[in-house]
């Protein structure tokens, strides 16, 4: 299968991110993609190739048009306000406060359209989410256009990002666009697997009331990880999309065996569901030494586990999520690629 990679992903490297109370090197940082990028030399995968233009129009369809006009200017809007840093959020609407004014004063604004303070805005970040957008969106069209699969190698990455909030190194929900794209291409049904360790909150959150697309996601429980007010397994989805969300959380140490037999369970429901298309949120954190996750996943594994997801026999579109084991995401990322492949 092709990759669709752009080099405007370096544009946004924040200085640091919040962890343990320290600023620290972001673990979401430009090196995870080399190791992405040599790894599918090395394998031949297919031909890595950059993407055309980002097209807004789908985006602005999905997600809220004062999100991204607040994104687009916000880096820019901080340094008019004579702030001195990169764009961090302090804090952000709580509980019984007021969720339905915007504020005026861009240090407000970035409150109310961030869900997590230790992802950080630079000049560059609208940009390279754009160029991250438009990778998956190439791939979802060489998809659409009749190829069985194609790899966005997104940088940053998106299933955090919400319909209206940026967070967990997301800004724009990639998986999220290209599920919606292939509606608009003509899927009756279209079905989002996340198998990053982290719960897709931001991808649950734009589709939890709807009835056509199914989003299925294996991750750390959320009383044990980040983010952790979503990903619970009784949140199934609301209204006409009642049933068409999968949450299957696991704590601590969690090996394969469980993992594999969870994504079996999402493989069989999606099958079931009668799904046209698929989309997969890759992150390979949920490797054994992943620095920020507790899985025990091993290399191998990845492999199998991508041979499950081809056995599904759909149309696919992955799209890049986390991992920060930095050397081995590469083997990781590329094993579930190579695994879909010769299923
Ligand atoms: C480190 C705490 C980190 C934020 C974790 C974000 C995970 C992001 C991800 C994505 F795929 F989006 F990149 N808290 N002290 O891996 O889910
Ligand atoms: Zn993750």
């Amino acid at each position: 299968m092709r990759t669709f990679f752009s080099e405007d992903h370096r544009l946004h490297f924040p200085q640091a991110e919040l962890s343990g109370g320290e600023f620290v090197t972001p673990y979401e940082r430009p090196s995870r993609i080399e190791y992405v990028l040599a790894r599918l030399k090395e394998r031949r995968l297919g031909e890595i190739v950059a993407p055309d233009a980002v097209d807004m129009e789908p985006v602005r369809k999905l997600l809220d048009p004062g999100f991204l006009a607040f994104l687009e200017t916000a880096y820019d809007d901080w340094k008019a306000a004579g702030q001195g840093g990169e764009v961090i959020a302090a804090g952000m609407p709580t509980r019984r406060q007021r969720h339905d004014r915007i504020p005026r004063n861009i240090d407000g604004k970035v409150e109310y359209y961030c869900h997590a303070s230790e992802t950080a805005i630079t000049g560059g970040t609208w940009r390279a989410a754009q160029a991250s957008m438009a990778c998956a969106q190439s791939a979802q069209r060489e998809v659409a256009n009749g190829a069985r699969a194609a790899f966005a190698l997104c940088r940053p990455p998106g299933h955090h990002a919400t319909y209206d909030q940026y967070g967990g190194y997301c800004f724009l929900n990639n998986a999220a666009v290209v599920a919606d794209m292939f509606r608009t291409n003509g899927a009756g049904r279209v079905a989002i697997l996340d198998i990053d360790f982290h719960s897709g909150n931001g991808t649950q959150d734009i589709f939890y009331r709807c009835g056509d697309v199914m989003f299925a996601s294996i991750h750390g429980d959320p009383l044990d990880t980040y983010p952790y007010f979503a990903g619970f397994a009784d949140e199934t989805g609301e209204g006409e999309g009642e049933g068409t969300t999968i949450n299957v959380p696991f704590g601590p140490g969690t090996p394969y065996g469980p993992w594999a037999e969870a994504l079996d369970g999402m493989i069989a429901r999606i099958k079931d569901w009668g799904a046209e298309a698929l989309v997969v949120s890759l992150g390979v954190d949920a490797y054994k030494d992943d620095p920020i996750s507790f899985f025990k996943l091993d290399s191998p594994d990845f492999l199998d586990a991508g041979r499950r997801i081809g056995r599904m026999g759909l149309p696919t579109v992955f799209c890049m999520e986390g991992g920060y084991a930095i050397e081995q995401v590469g083997i990781n990322t590329v094993n579930v690629l190579e695994g879909f492949e010769d299923a």
